[in-house]
């Protein structure tokens, strides 16, 4: 294995990259795993995959303290990896089993785990970023320095509530970072139809907050752009967001295969700068990694994966006498 020395183009510690390829791969191997899972019809409802946005995800959550906090979307699996979250319990969370996340209770769209800063995925559109105001709030008034992401859609841009809490985190400079996952569409419907003005940049700009753009496929770039965003939170500068171009591969859920609604072309075009072999390419042309290295660290994540599945299966759902516990109303 190469030596951890940072590289040119690759400027950070090597086992940071390979942290980011490792997590980039994990979510790829849970999202196709669930599906499978969905197929088989091991797991009650719909998955809202996000394979595809894989290098977003991991590129926001890699600058973040474990105290720094997320908040996630219906397409949340992705993010909560991304921060360390551990596939094994979310897989028996998306199976409904008492040893999830949420004790079989939440489901694959409200998975948290607090010690990480997770914070929850949210099955509705908008629903985490008043959390996420309301978490940068407490971390200002601690003044520890912790910053709060807020994971939306293109989509989410036009909830009410995007608006209501970048008002006042440009008011009171809360340290919030905005992550948007610029994935095209909004369930059926290409967002370019969907919203109005300039579009997703300007819009943050429109607020007072300062507006960033990148190519949500590019890890590295991701993962730039969000240092120095969160740096600048940090030290008081207050919000940003950062709007990340990508894709999803699958359909909104895992009920259609998203394609009577998005030109084959384009699908095609994206998957063409698919982002874990672009990722991986780089690694390997600057002797980061190995080919065996990459064949080894695929081999790991799969055997995870499949082994997750396999207890969870064999785990129980949770005892119909506490169904009134660990639920707010
Ligand atoms: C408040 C609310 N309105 C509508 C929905 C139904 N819905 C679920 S996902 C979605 C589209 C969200 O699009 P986007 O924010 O771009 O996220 P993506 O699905 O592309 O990741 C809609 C309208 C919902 N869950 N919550
Ligand atoms: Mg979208």
């Amino acid at each position: 294995m190469a030596q951890n020395k940072p590289r040119p183009g690759l400027d950070l510690e090597r086992d940071t990259l390979l942290e980011m390829y490792r997590r980039m791969l994990t979510i790829r191997a849970f999202e196709e795993t669930v599906f499978d899972v969905y197929r088989k019809g091991w797991m009650p409802g719909l998955a809202h995959l996000s394979d595809g946005q894989e290098a977003t995800a991991v590129g926001a959550c890699m600058p973040l303290r474990t105290d720094d906090t997320i908040t996630s979307t219906h397409r949340g699996h992705g993010h909560i990896i991304a921060k360390g979250g551990r596939v094994e319990p979310m897989m028996a969370e998306v199976m409904g089993k008492v040893t999830g996340y949420c004790r079989g209770k939440g489901g694959e769209m409200h998975i948290a785990d607090v010690s990480l800063g997770i914070l929850g995925a949210n099955g509705i559109v908008g629903g985490g970023l008043g959390i996420a105001a309301g978490s940068a709030f407490t971390a200002k008034r601690e003044g520890k320095g912790r910053v709060s992401v807020a994971f939306f859609g293109d989509g989410a841009i036009n909830q009410g509530i995007w608006y209501e809490t970048a008002n006042i985190a440009v008011l009171w400079k809360l340290p919030l970072i905005y992550v948007c996952e610029n994935n095209q569409y909004t369930e059926f419907t290409n967002s370019k139809k969907l919203i109005s003005g300039e579009g997703l940049v300007a819009r943050a700009r429109v607020m007072g907050m300062k507006g960033v753009e990148v190519d949500g496929n590019d890890v590295l770039a991701v993962y730039h752009a969000m240092q120095e965003l969160v740096d600048g939170a940090r030290k008081g500068e207050g919000p940003a967001t950062l709007v990340c171009h990508t894709f999803r591969y699958g359909g909104h859920h895992s009920g259609e295969p998203g394609t009577a609604y998005r030109p084959k072309e384009e699908i095609e075009s994206w998957k063409k700068r698919d982002p874990i072999p672009l990722f991986e390419a780089k690694l390997v042309e600057q002797k980061i990694i190995t080919p065996q290295d990459v064949e080894s660290i695929h081999d790991e994540v799969d055997k995870r994966l499949q082994s997750s599945v396999e207890v969870a299966r064999q785990d129980p759902f949770p005892n119909v006498s506490e169904v009134t516990e660990h639920v707010y109303s």
